[in-house]
């Protein structure tokens, strides 16, 4: 009886003690966060905006650094006609703004990715990651 007795309060006092052991260690990780910085800071950020015509876009190419966070506005002055980043698997509509990370190297051809009459098939351009 008296040994099972010591058996719990060894049990409760123990699990007290890892608890708040637990607590300060919580407590002092979340002030080392702020350590993660080098990471996210290994590229600039690019910002273009692309303008498109009948049957043009300008600028037809746009060069980055891989890990760069590159910006991309696409203004229809001409028509309406979207983008496609081929390999990058990125849409941007009519008159948006999308942002990314350009985290894979090499030359990434763009097209306009809706039907847009007889020059449709000239819209090409190209995004390049070095
Ligand atoms: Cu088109």
């Amino acid at each position: 009886m008296k040994k099972w007795m010591l058996t719990l309060c060894l049990a409760v006092c123990a699990s007290m003690i890892l608890t708040a052991c637990g607590g300060g260690n919580d407590s002092k990780g979340g002030g080392n966060a702020s350590g993660s910085d080098a990471s996210a800071s290994t590229g600039e950020k690019k910002t273009f905006t692309i303008k498109a015509t009948n049957w043009n876009f300008e600028p037809a190419e746009i060069r980055v650094n891989q890990g760069d966070t590159v910006e991309i506005k696409l203004v229809n002055e001409e028509g309406y006609h979207e983008i496609e980043i081929k390999g990058y698997n990125k849409t941007i509509k009519g008159d948006q703004t999308i942002t990314f990370t350009a985290d894979k190297a090499g030359e990434f051809d763009f097209i306009c990715s809706v039907f847009c009459g007889t020059g449709h098939d000239d819209m090409i351009g190209k995004l390049i990651v070095e």
